[in-house]
């Protein structure tokens, strides 16, 4: 029997399931060595529900073209790489002045983490900028309970002319801000990653069939609140669906060839 670099992989990611946040951790994380790397009580309960609390008095909206229902406050670039760049553009100053209206009266998260992520790597950590348009946006507030199909989020193979298309690794973090006590609503990794060729088995517009991730090694993570989890969203992935709330602040992180990581939903 041959051991394939796949299972020489999968070992690593049995031995150990999670990782704290440092250079070396992020470094395995982004060539997809580790699984998963967890940022223990990074917010306070307090500050957590004061978040929710904020949010709550604005409307959350649903993601178009995605089933089971998704929503969230803030913008995505999925939602409108088939739309126009101008349009996404348009819609970031109004959507950051939201997001930073509700930060500035709870805590900001978003802040809190580039600071770390500056730290530990010394890298420059910044928000992700298009040529001739500025500032992406960053951030998202998002409920996730009734669970998300099987898919991936990677700007190369989504948005590939954008700035955050020209990413070598991508990965997401999110901060648990509201998660109802009970054993549901895991979210589960897969040790295989997208590659072009997938795209056969799509079946939406963003959901993968299961035969994608047939045999592949797998992980599930039970979120807590005020912890911040940040896994590879190459591999693919799902949310379960869970009775009650559940709510993240979240986006996307991705490393450039020129080694600056970037931020943006
Ligand atoms: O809510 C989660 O646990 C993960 C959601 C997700 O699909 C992502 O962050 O890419
Ligand atoms: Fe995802």
């Amino acid at each position: 029997m041959t051991t394939t670099s796949n299972q020489i992989k999968s070992k690593i990611w049995d031995n150990k399931q999670e990782y704290p946040l440092t250079k070396e951790s992020l470094r395995m994380l982004l060539e997809n060595k580790i699984p998963l790397v967890r940022l223990k009580e990074f917010a306070t309960p307090q500050e957590c529900e004061m978040l929710v609390a904020q949010a709550q008095l604005f409307n959350f909206d649903c993601y178009e073209d995605v089933n089971p229902k998704i929503e969230r406050i803030g913008i995505t670039v999925f939602e409108y790489n088939r739309v126009s760049k101008a349009a996404y553009f348009q819609a970031v100053e109004r959507a950051t002045k939201l997001r930073d209206s509700i930060m500035a009266a709870s805590f900001n998260p978003l802040e809190r983490l580039m600071v770390k992520i500056r730290e530990c790597t010394g890298a420059t950590v910044r928000i992700a900028s298009e040529p001739f348009y500025g500032s992406y946006y960053a951030g998202l507030i998002r409920k996730i309970e009734q669970g998300t199909q099987l898919h991936i989020d990677y700007a190369p193979s989504e948005q590939s002319e954008w700035e955050v298309g020209t990413v070598i690794y991508q990965l997401s973090w999110n901060l648990y801000l509201q998660f109802s006590a009970n054993n549901n609503g895991r979210t589960r990794i897969y040790d295989r990653q997208w590659q072009p060729e997938d795209d056969r088995y799509k079946l939406d517009s963003y959901g993968y069939g299961d035969t994608v991730i047939a045999d592949a090694d797998t992980i599930a993570f039970q979120p807590y609140v005020g912890d911040i989890f940040i896994f590879n969203t190459r591999n693919y992935h799902t949310v379960e669906p869970m009775d009650g709330q559940r709510v993240t602040f979240t986006s996307a992180i991705g490393l450039l060839p020129n080694g600056e990581i970037i931020l943006w939903s």
